[in-house]
């Protein structure tokens, strides 16, 4: 019917500061009931999978169905340990903002399973291109925590030399593409860069990351063209995190259902999953990246989770969402599952808990010393103004040189 007063819709979420938290709209699917394709199968013929959600461990701790039995028991320790190391990496890291010794931090309270369990399906060689909330790569495939500490600080052993914002990460050697803040560029990026690797004819594969409030981003769905019509050896993830700052997931999601679902309209294999599940997420993962390197093309990967922090040291969700909204958060949380696990299978206990709790802080700390006897934010070594000219051109062009003489450097 012509009404005459056309209106937009804006989405709204279900729930604002002061209400009741209330997730019963998300519908999860039983752990172990969605199956496991094989590595071939095509889009459509997937479809379901990208509206319901592949989960590993039920809620006694199990791990069930036909994504289960990948990993082994050191493996989960592991997995185990490295995410207890993010997160204790950021406890430190906020608390160390907060006394200024750095001017910027973000934690990633809530999703410590994405970045960590998806850095185990890849291999040397491969690259990630993240944003500022996959330190977990790092953190897994042992980097060393004092560089990144170094890099927060801006100090004198900071290996961007304080010309990047702090936690903007790189390193070429451990698959970790220069963090760049324009969000949704790492889609194009990591697209474009299986595509040489394809072109080459190598056999490396690329990873691109982004968040549910970016892919409102043109970059997101331009990637997807390519990524869909030339099958580039590529992994998309998306981590549907719940929020974009202070913006609601239904905002970016618009009337797609899911993020995943956005996959399938390039003809892209889309799967969804458990993002608190450290097996799920890794057995996932391990399908995708097998998709790229047997030439298959792009897989599209939406993790489900929640930010349960503040979305940076700049942010206050008090503000916009209900303070209880992340004990509300119906897929819990990614270490106590895992831990639930291995101490059912006798594989860990209580005790080893708390023991390893105090010797991953007394590591993180003797890291962050390390750290801040080269410096941090205001005090002790920092690097060389002259650091500013260097690492852009192979050969620094004239007027870089002059204006580095200019300088006194
Ligand atoms: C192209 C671009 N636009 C805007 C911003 C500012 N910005 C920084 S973080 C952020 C929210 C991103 O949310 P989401 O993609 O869901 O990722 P999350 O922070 O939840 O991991 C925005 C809008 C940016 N960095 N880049
Ligand atoms: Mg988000």
């Amino acid at each position: 019917m012509d009404t005459g007063h056309l209106s937009l819709h804006v989405p709204e979420p279900a729930v604002r500061p002061g209400g009741q938290p209330d997730f019963s709209n998300v519908r999860i699917a039983r752990a172990g009931a969605v199956p496991r394709p094989d590595i071939d199968a095509a889009a459509e013929d997937i479809r379901d999978l990208a509206y319901s959600i592949i989960r590993v461990l039920n809620r006694d701790g199990e791990a069930v169905g036909p994504w289960a039995g990948l990993l082994s028991d050191d493996d989960l320790r592991t997995g185990l340990r490295n995410m207890m190391m993010l997160r204790a990496f950021d406890a430190r890291m906020l608390m160390a903002q907060r006394q200024g010794k750095t001017s910027f931090y973000m934690q990633h309270l809530g999703e410590e399973a994405v970045s960590c369990a998806f850095r185990k399906a890849l291999r040397k060689g491969d690259m990630n291109f993240p944003t500022y909330r996959q330190a977990g790569l790092l953190i897994a495939d042992e980097y060393p925590m004092v560089e990144m500490m170094n890099q927060i600080y801006s100090n004198e052993n900071d290996p961007l030399r304080g010309r990047q914002l702090p936690i903007m990460y790189s390193s070429k050697e451990h698959g970790f593409f220069t963090i760049s803040g324009n969000l949704a560029t790492q889609y194009v990026q990591a697209v474009g860069w299986a595509m040489a690797s394809a072109i080459k004819n190598d056999s490396r594969i690329a990873a691109a990351w982004i968040g549910d409030g970016s892919t409102a981003e043109s970059d997101f769905h331009s990637a997807l063209v390519f990524a869909s019509t030339y099958r580039a050896p590529v992994v998309l993830n998306v981590v549907n995190n719940q929020w974009a700052i202070s913006t609601f997931q239904g905002i970016a999601r618009g009337g797609s259902g899911t993020f995943a679902a956005r996959g399938l309209g390039f003809g892209i294999p889309a799967l969804r999953v458990d993002g608190n599940d450290y097996l799920a997420v890794h057995a996932v993962a391990c399908w995708a990246a097998e998709r790229a390197r047997r030439n298959l093309g792009p897989t599209l990967i939406e993790y489900v989770t929640y930010r349960a922090g503040a979305h940076s040291t700049s942010d206050d969700p008090s503000a916009y969402r209900p303070k209880t909204e992340s004990e509300a958060w119906p897929l819990g949380d990614p270490v106590l599952r895992l831990k639930k696990h291995l101490i059912l299978r006798d594989l860990w206990s209580e005790e080893r808990h708390v023991q390893a709790e105090a010797e991953i802080m007394d590591e993180v700390i003797a890291a962050q010393r390390e750290a801040e006897e080269h410096g941090t934010m205001h005090a002790g070594g920092r690097p060389s103004v002259r650091d500013i000219f260097e690492g852009v051109y192979a050969e620094m062009p004239p007027h870089l040189r002059r204006q580095r003489q200019t300088a006194g450097y």
